[in-house]
């Protein structure tokens, strides 16, 4: 089964489900990169201006602690001014290792990258990296492995799944590596609902967005009309729950199958789970992980963490 059919396979089932769901992974196309890429520079969204200012105000300690001639493996392919902050910085890499599903997207980022520092190895993986992949064996040898997820990408996934994912960083950082991850915090609620109901309405629009892209490279019939943007944090899971409700009673179809809709009726595009630093290195511990330094901004929104493999 090729990419696209196993995908639209995973729509048709999300939408089966008594509670409909499609992934957050169908937000990103052309059109909606281009509105998270708004989003990031939105006054209310903290996530990812604190994550660059955490990262430019400690890249030298992050260098101390990761050490010469690491390679450096990045769970998802990396285009992002983090990323750069840390090949400037790092200490004579072995490699830098992108890991991405879409091909098309990995290869430009890389050859982006790689004229840009053109003394380091880069060596892109095609890979759903939430199953173990094989790494390659750059030129020079590592002494260890780094992974690093930015973002709060960790967010989307539910706790389990969280879990499970971190126990495959492990396995790709090997005994003497480590993780560095950016991980967004608890913290007081209107803070966060702010950032994903944005006033200027992109967040919406990139909600929505997602039915264009279902209905463009998936022959989907949604109108994206008849849905409204939802995104509510609740307290007692640590997460925000971000869904499209229909406005009215009716139907969508796509993979020859039809849906019946009812007025109110929610489907849920995105998790977006918010950690406390305990909570976060409890779930570390059991994925073979130990905190060894967290750094964050003076209003404790955003942590980066720095794990080693134990
Ligand atoms: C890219 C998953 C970190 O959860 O904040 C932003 C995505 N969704 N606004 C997040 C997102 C709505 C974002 N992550």
């Amino acid at each position: 089964m090729n990419q696209h059919s196993s995908d639209l396979a995973e729509i048709v089932a999300g939408l089966s489900e008594p509670a409909k769901r499609i992934s957050p992974k169908f937000f990103y196309d052309e059109r909606g990169s281009q509105l998270f890429d708004a989003i990031t520079r939105l006054p209310e969204y903290y996530l990812t201006e604190t994550e660059i200012g955490i990262m430019f105000e400690n890249v030298h300690e992050i260098a101390e602690l990761v050490g010469p001639q690491a390679s450096l493996i990045e769970f998802g392919s990396g285009s992002s001014l983090k990323t750069r902050v840390l090949l400037q910085h790092l200490n004579s890499l072995a490699a830098y290792v992108p890991v991405d599903i879409s091909e098309d997207h990995l290869l430009a980022s890389a050859k982006q990258i790689q004229s840009e520092f053109p003394e380091i190895e880069v060596a892109p993986v095609v890979a759903d990296f939430t199953r173990p992949f094989d790494l390659p064996q750059p030129a020079i040898m590592p002494l260890r492995n780094i992974v690093y997820f930015p973002g709060s990408t960790i967010g989307n996934f539910e706790r389990d799944d969280a879990e499970a994912l971190l126990r495959v960083m492990r396995l790709e950082a090997k005994d003497n590596g480590a993780l560095l991850i950016g991980v967004d915090l608890q913290k007081d609620p209107a803070i966060i609902e702010a950032a994903y109901n944005d006033s200027a309405g992109i967040t919406a629009k990139f909600n929505l967005n997602m039915l264009q892209h279902l209905n463009n490279d998936y022959g989907a019939d949604f109108d994206a009309h008849a849905f409204e943007h939802d995104a509510n944090y609740d307290e007692d899971e640590g997460r925000v729950v971000i869904r499209l409700i229909s406005q009215a009673k009716h139907q969508v179809s796509i993979g020859g199958e039809t849906f019946a809709l009812d007025d109110g009726e929610a489907i849920l595009t995105e998790y977006s789970h918010k950690y406390t630093l305990d909570g976060f290195a409890a779930m570390a511990a059991k994925a073979g992980f130990r905190v060894e330094k967290v750094w964050t901004d003076a209003r404790q929104l955003f942590s980066v963490q720095y794990l080693v493999a134990v």
